[in-house]
């Protein structure tokens, strides 16, 4: 591997070849990245006080480069692509080099695009000195195994992204996690579904992609690992890492308790419990006993969707399997998600005062917490200590959500409702001070995260990468920043060069961290002392949040030029073009009476659509309809825009037709300019009202892709010009649907509809 010390110097070095392979996870050959020729990346070893040298030979025909998560060291250093470097050119050589200067489990990956979803990430492990005052015999000393969590898709990650943007629900097909309306009727959640688009919300859902694959050290399943020859009463040292690009894992362990010992790279005081979560890109160190010879037993890492899970198998023997973790009661989680959302798509806190993972809304989802579905409803009221009455279940089913009733938080701190201990943040313990100089002037700030779910625009106080400055600090000064996440879904926020102090209770003793995961309608304070010059990122840890633009860079006043930044200007428009790319969908219905169809390019604020229809009997000729238009306010629910409109009939009978409001004119030629404005009312509605050039004003009611089924699509249309499209459509495969449809213009039709 390329590996030698110079003892006098403690130089390390290693040579990291970037080269591009070929894999086969699911029985397709796909393109990923290797290093030296592995996924994950070489596991990189170093002692405190070591100086790293690290060589990254990019033999890809795309530029790389490569973050060191976690490590405090030169900004320039730091692997940010147009913020702290260049991006490495193809077939060329890097060197980073850095002193070590902490220690613990961290891990690196590519910064690079999307480039971190097809392989480049790995373990780095910095060990403590043997005479480091901080050393704990019996948990420094133990034998120990990297562990790098991952996933897999065999969709490009570009693509994957792509579809994301698009709202495309195959996702959630492929998950089985429709949450269709025949589903609801069929488990008795009917009013819930109904309630739930009510409030514009689609399916529930606590990840966004579908993956083939999960992996623990590149593999689903690993029976056989480096660590040989354990007996009973062995304990086992876990240096994890998440570098999954968006997938949360539940850790268990089929030998019994798990004690976490170490967070993000810092020691935490022992603390045991039965299953934790670990949030994309955190570091966990945990310790695990063999509890009897000739077993292998089970430690299972199940991504939060529970859709499949990967393990690997400590001790040899015969296997020793530990419990899956059951199906998610998805509609327990719409019914609690229905309670939480206003109708202006903010989050309702009820009062409560959510922080630190200790009160999970989602337990309502878990059945090995709080029963199984069927007795979920039941299980839920009980525990406010009353009799399940039926009054009460309608309020809680209602148009009005849970306003009005007493909420109990105890009713979603997992740990008082069962004997299942679940690791949460408020349980990290440092074993030392951590407390910030008491002189340093503090620089508040506050951050809401921020997101929008149907078009997949993830932001802070709405407003995403390129829309803001950056954030500018002091050497010296100690910044406390609160954030509070106004969002569905949780966000792993991480901080470059610097760990942070969770404020957790544990006063003098918070943890250090580098990652702080907030769920939905939590507020969390992170406090760190500025003391590394330079531009540094902060930013959710999901890569696709990240690509959307969920960050900010913090700027050091009056720093040094960063040399491997030449032109500043370029590198700063560089950075901001991520979040500002542009995403293409498009679709084409081939069907017995005509042909329509629709593209669609749309950016995080723009969008262009254009709308086609080709008619063969009665409407013989062609028409588009073109909108551009600009999305507005955080739920984007309202978009004003320019539209262009331009139809011709060949057999025209040059008839005139008269609209709802008594406005005259010809179907057969049109060639108009209009203004008008899209606004989504409850149900998904789309309320679209125009006004032409020829004075003529339309209204439309439209309502796409309400879920009938697992895969079946209802499109629903009608406008004051009295027209109006029915649309049936079933789901065959990711780009091919069967479509029957009536159209006032084209009449009934059937045929094939292929989108991409
Ligand atoms: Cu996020």
């Amino acid at each position: 591997m390329g590996v030698f010390s110079i003892q006098a110097q403690n130089i390390v070095r290693y040579d990291l070849f970037v080269r591009d392979t070929i894999v086969n996870f699911t029985g397709k050959e796909k393109r990923a990245i290797a290093v030296n020729g592995q996924i994950p990346m070489p596991t990189l070893t170093f002692t405190e006080g070591d100086i790293a040298e690290i060589y990254v030979h990019n033999e890809l025909d795309e530029e790389t480069s490569l973050h060191w998560h976690g490590l405090f060291l030169p900004n320039k250093e730091d692997g940010v692509p147009y913020l702290t470097q260049m991006p490495i050119p193809p077939h060329t050589v890097h060197k980073y080099t850095f002193p070590i200067i902490q220690h613990g489990t961290h891990w690196y990956h590519s910064h690079f695009g999307l480039q971190e979803q097809i392989g480049m990430y790995g373990s780095m492990i910095l060990n403590k000195r043997p005479d480091d005052k901080t050393f704990r015999k019996g948990i420094d000393d133990l034998p120990t195994l990297p562990i790098v969590l991952s996933e897999w898709t065999d969709y490009k990650p570009e693509n994957v992204h792509r579809m994301l943007h698009n709202a495309s629900d195959w996702f959630a097909i492929k998950k089985g996690t429709t949450q269709s309306y025949a589903e609801a009727i069929k488990q008795g959640y009917f009013k819930t579904k109904v309630h739930n688009e009510w409030k514009r919300m689609n399916a529930m859902d606590v990840s966004d992609v579908y993956y083939d694959k999960f992996l623990i050290n590149g593999k689903s399943e690993n029976d056989d690992t480096s660590l040989k020859g354990l007996k009973a009463g062995d304990k086992v040292r876990l240096r994890i890492s998440n570098g999954g690009a968006s997938s949360y894992f539940w850790l268990t362990y089929a030998g019994g308790k798990i004690t976490v010992v170490a967070n993000d790279g810092n020691d935490v005081d022992p603390v045991e419990v039965d299953r934790m979560l670990i949030a994309v890109s955190e570091t966990y160190d945990v310790v695990v006993t063999i509890p009897a010879d000739n077993i292998a037993f089970e430690f299972l890492a199940t991504p939060e969707d529970r859709t499949k899970s990967a393990s690997i198998y400590l001790g040899e023997g015969i296997k020793q399997l530990t419990s899956p973790l059951p199906k998610l009661k998805y509609f327990e989680g719409m019914e609690m998600m229905n309670g939480m959302m206003k109708m202006n798509g903010d989050l309702d806190q009820m009062g409560m005062n959510m922080s630190m993972q200790q009160m999970d809304m989602n337990v309502v989802m878990y059945p090995e917490i709080t029963g199984p579905e069927a007795n979920g409803k039941k299980a839920k009221v009980e525990m406010d200590g009353e009799e399940p009455s039926t009054h009460k279940m309608e309020q809680m089913d209602g148009m009005d959500g849970m306003e009005g009733m007493k909420m109990n938080e105890d009713m979603y701190k997992s740990n008082e409702l069962s004997d299942i201990t679940t690791l949460n943040y408020a349980m990290l313990k440092s074993p030392t001070q951590t407390t910030l100089p008491d002189e340093a002037p503090v620089k508040e700030l506050r951050f809401t995260l921020t997101g929008n779910m149907n078009r997949y625009v993830w932001s802070l106080d709405n407003k995403v990468i390129s829309e803001s400055d950056k954030i500018l600090i002091k050497k010296g000064e100690k910044v406390r920043i609160t954030l509070y996440n106004n969002s569905m879904m949780r966000h792993p926020m991480h901080l470059h060069g610097h760990d942070f102090r969770l404020l957790n209770g544990q006063g003098e003793y918070a943890p250090l961290k580098n990652v702080v995961d907030i769920m939905p309608m939590e507020t969390d304070v992170i406090e760190f002392e500025a003391n590394a010059e330079g531009d540094w990122f902060f930013h959710c840890h999901i890569l696709y949040h990240m690509m959307s633009g969920m960050g900010r860079v913090f700027s050091y006043e009056n720093q040094e030029p960063n040399p491997l930044i030449p032109n500043p200007q370029l590198a700063l428009r560089k950075l901001k073009s991520d979040d500002r790319d542009f995403h293409i969908m498009a679709e084409n219905d081939f069907a017995t009476n005509g042909n329509d169809g629709q593209l669609m390019v749309q950016s995080t604020r723009w969008s262009f659509g254009t709308e086609w229809r080709l008619g063969y009997n009665d409407m013989h000729g062609y028409e588009t309809e073109t909108h551009i238009g600009r999305y507005i306010g955080k739920m984007q629910w309202l978009m004003p825009f320019v539209g262009f409109d331009w139809r011709y009939r060949k057999l025209g009978h040059n008839e005139v037709e008269e609209n709802l409001f008594g406005q005259k004119n010809t179907k057969d030629k049109r060639s108009l300019v209009s203004v008008g404005v899209n606004y989504t009312l409850p149900m998904l509605v789309v309320a679209q009202a125009e006004i032409f050039t020829d004075g003529n004003v339309r209204l439309q009611f439209e309502r796409n892709d309400i879920p009938v089924t697992q895969r079946l699509r209802m499109n629903l249309m009608w406008n004051t010009d009295k027209e109006y499209i029915g649309v049936l459509r079933y789901i065959a495969t990711r780009n091919l649907g069967i479509t029957t449809h009536y159209d006032s213009d084209m009449g009934f039709g059937v045929g094939l509809n292929l989108n991409y």
